[in-house]
């Protein structure tokens, strides 16, 4: 008897890029050019690249053909006008402001609500996010749950705040409190939901202490699916519901348009307050750009308006968590260490057990990734200490909990002979993770140092 139904893709494919396959000699030698850094190497080298899922997704024949009709005016363009409406149908709030990504809203965001000594919490930091947080005055503060640091824990919702923890933060910093960053879902946990119940008591708590809260809304339709998958009473819902009554229990969201909306660049900050739009808009137009445009192109908000109603589809969201979930299973299948439950935009490979003699300070997860690519040309990103960078306060590293390898799915490109594909280079990885060797790192950018930091190989002798 048949049990399951599959997740087939609810599209069939009309262009194809061709990929480049390498030798094992000329990816070692580019591995060696890129100082050991997956950021850094180049595209041509590369034949699966799960290095993000940012602005790589394959975009719809509808989004290109409205590529074609994207209105190109300096100001009051068709284009934003048709983003300014699917924002506002799919995620409910008043006021959109377009920005050139996601860093460009978290930006804005930041220059207006925080001043300098304000604390803001929230569920896991994100590299980028906490940057714009800190260099705006303010500390950032985890309030994600315990399990969310436990790649082997199976809770359903690790994304979401242990509510007392939030409490003592909002008691303890009476008014220098501006906002509750919630991200939808936690990028740095593994890709994991927050439910709509935790949400909607975290709005509570933030109420009684008029504190607002802002969603990092850029991955919000995988969340919904697996709140339509997971939490009481959701199930036989639209996502598009659930997303609506996410956004409804924030006071805005920023958004990187390169991921859930499906377009090659992107972004915007969204606000119900328009007074607090106001001030945003004002800083847009020192920034980004006017506010009908932000940093984009006409045609780039078209593909960003279009991208916004596919991604909040039952049938797209059920494809694109399936196939990242084909890949996590696969290799829990055969007993590879990582983050569960499979997240929503990549499987994460737990670096600390896949490598456990190897310390902290050699950078396990960025040794991993260059091994990964040295197998088989996959790219993939290291999410542990190189990604946390040091602290703003003591410059001393952080070593967060979580030391792990990301192969992120980008939406609609690559087959299930890639996934098969990657999953066999892990295994074999896996099979000779004895011979890695740890990394020094050469070369140590001041901010955000994972983008472009070097390391080498220690030899015997380190
Ligand atoms: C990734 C990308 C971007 C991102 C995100 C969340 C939850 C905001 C942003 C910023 C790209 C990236 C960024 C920093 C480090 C590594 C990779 N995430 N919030 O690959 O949006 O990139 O448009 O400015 O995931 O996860 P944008």
């Amino acid at each position: 008897m048949l049990t399951r139904r599959s997740w087939a893709e609810p599209f069939r494919i009309k262009v194809v890029e061709p990929v480049r396959m390498t030798t094992p000699e000329e990816r070692r030698s580019a591995l060696q050019e890129a100082g050991h850094n997956t950021f850094l190497l180049k595209s041509r080298d590369v034949y699966i690249d799960l290095l993000t899922d940012s602005g790589t997704s394959a975009m719809s024949d509808r989004q290109w053909a409205g590529m074609m009709i994207g209105d190109e005016a300096y100001a009051g363009s068709e284009s934003f006008y048709r983003l300014e409406a699917a924002a506002r149908k799919r995620y409910g709030y008043a006021q959109v402001i377009p920005t050139h990504q996601g860093r460009g809203a978290e930006h804005i965001l930041s220059r207006i609500l925080i001043r300098p000594g304000d604390v803001v919490a929230g569920n896991m930091y994100f590299t980028t996010t906490r940057l714009h947080q800190e260099l705006a005055g303010a500390r950032f503060v985890d309030v994600i749950i315990e399990e969310a640091h436990e790649p082997a824990s199976q809770h359903p919702f690790k994304g979401n705040v242990d509510l007392e923890k939030l409490e003592r933060v909002l008691a303890e910093n009476p008014s220098r409190t501006p906002y509750v960053s919630l991200a939808a879902t936690v990028n740095m946990a593994g890709g994991q939901p927050i439910s709509l119940a935790n949400l909607a008591a975290a709005r509570d708590l933030t109420r009684k202490h008029n504190v607002k809260i802002i969603l990092d809304a850029t991955r919000i339709a995988e969340n919904a699916f697996f709140i339509q998958e997971r939490e009481p009473g959701q199930q036989g819902r639209a996502v598009a519901d659930i997303i609506l009554d996410m956004c409804s229990l924030s006071d805005g969201c920023t958004m990187s348009a390169k991921k859930d909306p499906l377009a090659n660049i992107g972004g915007f900050l969204a606000l119900n307050d328009p007074d607090l739009a106001e001030e945003a808009r004002n800083l847009l137009v020192i920034y980004e750009g006017l506010h009908t445009y932000g940093g984009m192109s006409g045609r780039d908000m078209e593909a960003v308006a279009i991208g916004i109603e596919e991604s909040v589809q039952d049938d797209h969201i059920r494809a694109r968590v399936g196939q990242v979930r084909y890949l996590g299973e696969k290799l829990m299948g055969w007993g590879i260490p990582l983050v569960q439950p499979i997240g929503g935009h990549g499987v994460f490979l737990d670096a600390k057990a896949f490598l456990p003699a190897m310390p902290r300070e050699h950078y396990p997860a960025q040794a991993l990734a260059a091994a990964l690519y040295l197998d088989s040309g996959i790219r993939s990103m290291e999410r542990g200490a190189v990604s946390a960078g040091r602290d703003s306060e003591t410059g001393q590293e952080r070593f967060p909990r979580l030391e792990l390898v990301r192969l992120t799915i980008p939406r609609r490109v690559y087959t299930q002979a890639h996934m098969d594909v990657t999953a066999e280079s892990v295994l074999s990885v896996f099979e000779e993770r004895e011979s890695i060797a740890g990394l020094k790192m050469v070369y140590e950018p001041k901010y955000l140092r994972f983008f472009q930091a070097r390391f080498e190989p220690l030899g015997a002798g380190d």
